[in-house]
């Protein structure tokens, strides 16, 4: 290696000095390249000995002869070209020697865009003199630029390979699911990724350049629980070069899960009425059912959650599924809460998440009669003048009852012995004038 490297710069010091000769001797020599620097382009992946070309009408490359004492030009890539991917080639047509650049033979790897994609190359021309019995060589260097040009060498790949989701089955239809994602190194069309389905599925669309995944059609449990999708991914350079390329595929499963959609429905078999003070102990009862199936239509509780603050009232489920007793605790007092109850249920199921449902009960208390009258005084005292005529008003007596309807209601009366002519009125209210 070392002596490989000490070799070339011996050859290098030879070519600076062989120029300098150049300069020195003859000034009469014109060798130049037809420009300073020259574009061409080559496919990846070319076999060996395939030539660079240059775009339409563009410059020739190479050197115009003009002197007939030049001779033997020869081309020489001295530097841009590491991996010995380029051999430069001579042709002498007429008075124009050309340049040409092609792959070599004999070389492993092959020249790949996705890797490197511009090679900038130094091209030597040298050219020799025949100055009396003295050969003199000549030099001059140009710069051609190689431009790697794209084929669609690589397969979109996805990255992961599977794909999971799991979808409520009131999930709004153009939803998105999941995206998809693949990639591909190539250029423009080559490298553009085109997603579709294996299979043909209304349920499901897939967006063919983001890979985003949504819905098409309302997803229903009952319909089924499990999707399982195959995704497509192909380039475009593909799609447009029928049979080029291969088809990349992803996995996608998609779980659909059950939704509770319905809240409990309370019904209520009421007693019409329930007298105070009495012991009946069931007052209603009340049927809690749930449209939903599975653990969605389970019944988890029913409570009241309101319009019970001293605790008259308790729920207590029956043997029957779903069927609830509403029993009294405490004797009821129609005079303490004259309007009665109004308790609030509250039915909660045990889907995921949990529905609930209220209604309202209304407890009417029909009155028993458990109070007496009552007079405003225990002792009334009045003075009547003498000379009061008969049928004058002496007193106002109040009497009231604490209980409702016929049982409110007073009769009044004088016992016997007690007057002249007993006196009896009836009320409706409890005042009596
Ligand atoms: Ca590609
Ligand atoms: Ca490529
Ligand atoms: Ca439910
Ligand atoms: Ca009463």
């Amino acid at each position: 290696m070392m002596r490989r490297s000490a070799f070339a710069c011996c050859l290098l010091v030879i070519v600076l000095i062989q120029v300098e000769s150049e300069g020195a001797l003859s000034t009469d020599v014109d060798i130049r390249f037809s420009k300073q620097l020259y574009n061409v382009s080559i496919p990846e992946n070319s076999v060996a000995k395939t030539y660079a070309t240059q775009a339409p009408g563009a410059e020739r490359m190479g050197i115009h002869v003009r002197s007939n004492a030049l001779s033997d030009i020869r081309y020489k890539i001295v530097d841009g070209d590491r991996d010995k991917f380029f051999k430069a080639e001579d042709r002498l047509v007429g008075d124009f020697c050309f340049l040409f650049i092609r792959t070599r033979t004999g070389n492993n790897d092959v020249l790949n865009r996705e890797r490197k994609d511009k090679y900038v190359l130094q091209v030597r021309a040298t050219a020799t003199k025949r100055e009396g019995k003295q050969k003199v060589s000549f030099s001059v260097d140009t710069t051609v630029v190689v431009t790697v040009l794209d084929t669609n060498d690589l397969n979109p790949l996805f990255y992961p390979t599977e794909y999971n989701a799991t979808v409520f089955e009131d999930t709004p239809v153009h939803q998105s699911i999941l995206k998809v994602v693949a990639e591909d190194a190539d250029l423009g069309r080559n490298g553009e990724i085109y997603y579709s389905f294996a299979e043909e599925t209304d349920k499901f669309a897939i967006h063919p350049m983001s890979g985003v995944i949504s819905l098409s059609r309302p997803l229903r449990y009952n319909e089924g629980t499990y999707h399982e999708l195959t995704v497509l991914g192909q380039d475009r350079g593909a799609l447009f070069r029928q049979g080029s390329g291969m088809v990349s595929k992803a996995k996608v499963r998609i779980r659909v899960k059950k939704v509770n959609f319905h809240a409990p429905e309370i019904r209520i078999r009421r007693h019409p009425q329930i007298v105070e003070n009495s012991n009946a102990d069931i007052y209603a009862i009340v049927n809690v059912s749930d449209k939903d199936s599975g653990v969605h239509g389970e019944i988890k509780s029913l409570e009241i959650v309101d319009g019970d603050p001293d605790g008259h009232f308790r729920i207590r489920p029956t043997k029957q599924k779903g069927e609830f007793n509403i029993e009294v605790l405490k004797l009821l007092d129609r005079e303490t809460t004259p309007q009665g109850y109004t308790l609030k249920l509250r039915a909660v199921d045990r889907g995921v998440p949990p529905r609930e449902s209220y209604k309202s009960v209304p407890v009417h208390l029909t009155d028993l009669n458990d109070n007496a009258p009552v007079f405003n005084k225990e002792m009334y005292e009045v003075k009547v003048p003498e000379t009061a005529p008969v049928n004058t008003p002496l007193i106002r007596l109040k009497v009231t009852d604490a209980d409702e309807g016929r049982n409110a209601q007073v009769f009044l009366e004088i016992p016997h012995g007690l007057g002249d002519r007993p006196r009896q009125r009836r009320h409706k209210k409890t005042v009596f004038r």
